[in-house]
């Protein structure tokens, strides 16, 4: 397999948002990413993710954009990111921007143009169809609930949008609009980015005609335009004639992908996208993420398994179990009250020594919680709105029940400041922030977690050094044992002459580990353990979430 930076590498997502604000406007900003640059370094990062930072009404947080070439003005300025990049390079770090082109934002000059007339020339940028009679255009719906349709007046047409009615898509079989993202994409990388996240790339080409649909997955249509018609020509084109002239890399946002289909944008050979984000990990405590249903490590353990199987060997897995449009991931699959500690450890340990380029959310590496809102004001996401008000009015639901969902699966659970310090506004802002803190900042902030010698943060510090030391965790195969234990999940990866033991409990009852066949327990290591542990490897009962990595040589 192709050795390479990202491959090695390992990625901290920032969400400009709720990082730090440095002109106390309650906003986290460029200036405050350059004040924690050092954080990151210290961290061990190789590459920065950057959530959307271009100009944006901010409907959706900068993921609906009104100028791809320029910065959101709460965010600061392109002089600010040219210092924020150059910052970052000078320490070794890359920077990964967010390429949000399946849509634009209903403000972007493009769309503004395209509504005056049926005959503008950006008409064909987007999707705008006549209704039937007072019907929409077609049946499909939004990732976001209700309608993917939105009338207009001016022109007595309707425009599709797969988000919110402020994102409307792009019609990528219009060759000018495949131009323009060319342009921007050539645009940043000129500016010196290392590579992009593709925004639900997997979406962006739609079936010819735009038939009705059926309902799949809690949405309708999406058989029409899931790994459409043209996406992988598409993808090929903007590889062939901008990406690959660059030493950068991407990784894609695909809903919904099967590891057969996933194989067709990651395979080497294909020159598509480096690697992507599947979400199958990510429904094993819910389907269509609001329908909550009780955590099972076999589930968990069976994808997983499939991903790193399928993959090895012709493309690359991406390694996540956070990002800012999940819940915190102690809060769901860990203990976030007695064993936070414990369990924010096990869970980094069970995923992060797979093979794949591991992603870190900030504040995933202190172990920060879901925020428990108990008003639904405190809540600041369009989709958790949209979904809030479809419980009540479509389904019925108590009030009660929908805040219990949100408490537990709503974005903001992810969006909610980083804590750095027990001071007012953990360390964030000297000013209320736009969303609120987290009630449990002066317990958990970086100050703490930095200085404590066990903290989480200490140990993804040791899971980032140990990658650098050892080729075996980046590079070896994978293999599974005890697939039908409940409890634990055992993995180990092989590699040349030497092989990696991985032991995680997801627990906090003790349960009997024993020994794998074909271990050779004289040659035993031990690189990393949430516990005491003494040297040698023997059958031995679990501690709550304990987690172990031994090489052997
Ligand atoms: O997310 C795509 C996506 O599939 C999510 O909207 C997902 O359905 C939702 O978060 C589940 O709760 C990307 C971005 O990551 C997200 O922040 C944006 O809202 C969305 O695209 C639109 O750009
Ligand atoms: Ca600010």
């Amino acid at each position: 397999m192709k050795k390479t930076w990202y491959k090695e590498g390992v990625v901290y997502q920032i969400y400009p948002r709720s990082f730090k604000d440095s002109n106390h406007d309650g906003i986290g900003d460029i200036r405050g990413i350059i004040e924690k640059i050092d954080y990151l370094k210290d961290l061990g990062i190789d590459i920065v993710w950057l959530s959307p930072v271009y100009q944006s009404p901010n409907d959706d947080n900068g993921y609906d954009i009104s100028d791809y070439k320029d910065i959101m003005d709460e965010f600061g300025t392109l002089d600010d990111w040219k210092e924020m990049i150059d910052a970052l390079h000078e320490r070794g770090i890359k920077l990964v921007m967010d390429l949000v082109v399946n849509h634009t934002s209903d403000e972007h000059p493009w769309f503004l143009e395209s509504k005056k007339s049926k005959d503008n020339p950006y008409r064909d940028y987007y999707f705008w169809r006549k209704g039937k009679g007072k019907k929409k255009p077609n049946n499909w719906t939004s990732f976001f609930t209700g309608s993917a349709w939105e009338y207009d007046e001016q022109t007595n047409e309707f425009y599709m949008h797969l988000f919110s009615k402020k994102q409307p898509d792009l019609n990528w079989d219009n060759p000018k609009v495949r131009q323009e993202v060319k342009d921007i994409i050539q645009y940043w990388l000129d500016l010196g980015v290392d590579g992009f996240r593709c925004d639900v790339i997997n979406i962006i080409s739609k079936k010819e005609g735009l038939p009705d649909g059926k309902w799949r997955l809690g949405l309708v249509g999406s058989e029409h335009y899931m790994n459409g018609p043209n996406v992988h020509d598409y993808l090929k084109e903007i590889n062939r004639d901008v990406l690959s002239k660059y030493d950068c890399f991407t990784v894609g946002e695909t809903v919904f992908v099967s590891t057969k289909e996933a194989l067709k944008y990651v395979d080497e050979n294909n020159h598509e996208l480096s690697m992507i984000f599947h979400f199958d990990h990510m429904s094993v405590d819910n389907i269509f993420k609001w329908f909550i249903r009780p955590f099972k490590l076999r589930k968990l353990k069976k994808i997983l398994s499939k991903w790193q199987n399928d993959i090895n060997g012709k493309g690359w897995n991406s390694l996540y179990l956070e990002n800012h449009d999940q819940p915190r991931i102690v809060s769901r699959w860990g203990d976030d009250k007695e064993y936070r500690i414990e369990s924010a450890k096990s869970l980094a340990t069970m995923i992060y020594f797979q093979q794949g380029t591991p992603y870190i959310y900030q504040g995933q590496e202190i172990g920060m919680t879901n925020a428990y809102f108990k008003d639904l004001s405190q809540y600041k996401d369009v989709e958790t709105y949209n979904i809030y008000k479809l419980g009540r009015e479509k389904l019925h639901l108590s009030h009660k029940r929908m805040m219990k969902k949100l408490q537990y699966m709503s974005r903001d659970n992810a969006r909610t400041p980083m804590q750095w310090s027990d001071d007012v506004f953990a360390g964030f802002s000297t000013v209320e922030p736009w969303i609120e803190v987290n009630s449990n900042y002066k317990d958990i902030n970086v100050l703490n977690s930095k200085e404590k010698k066990d903290s989480i943060y200490q140990y993804y510090k040791k899971i980032i050094s140990l990658r650098k030391q050892y080729d075996i965790i980046v590079y070896g195969d994978y293999k599974e044992h005890d697939k039908k234990n409940k409890y634990l999940y055992i993995y180990e990866r092989n590699l040349n002459n030497e092989k990696l033991l991985v032991i995680t409990s997801f627990t906090k009852k003790k349960v009997l580990f024993k020994i794998p066949e074909g271990i050779n327990v004289e040659k035993v290591k031990l690189l990393l353990s949430n516990y005491e542990v003494n040297e040698s490897l023997t059958d031995f009962y679990t501690r709550p979430y304990e987690a172990r990595v031994y090489l052997i040589k």
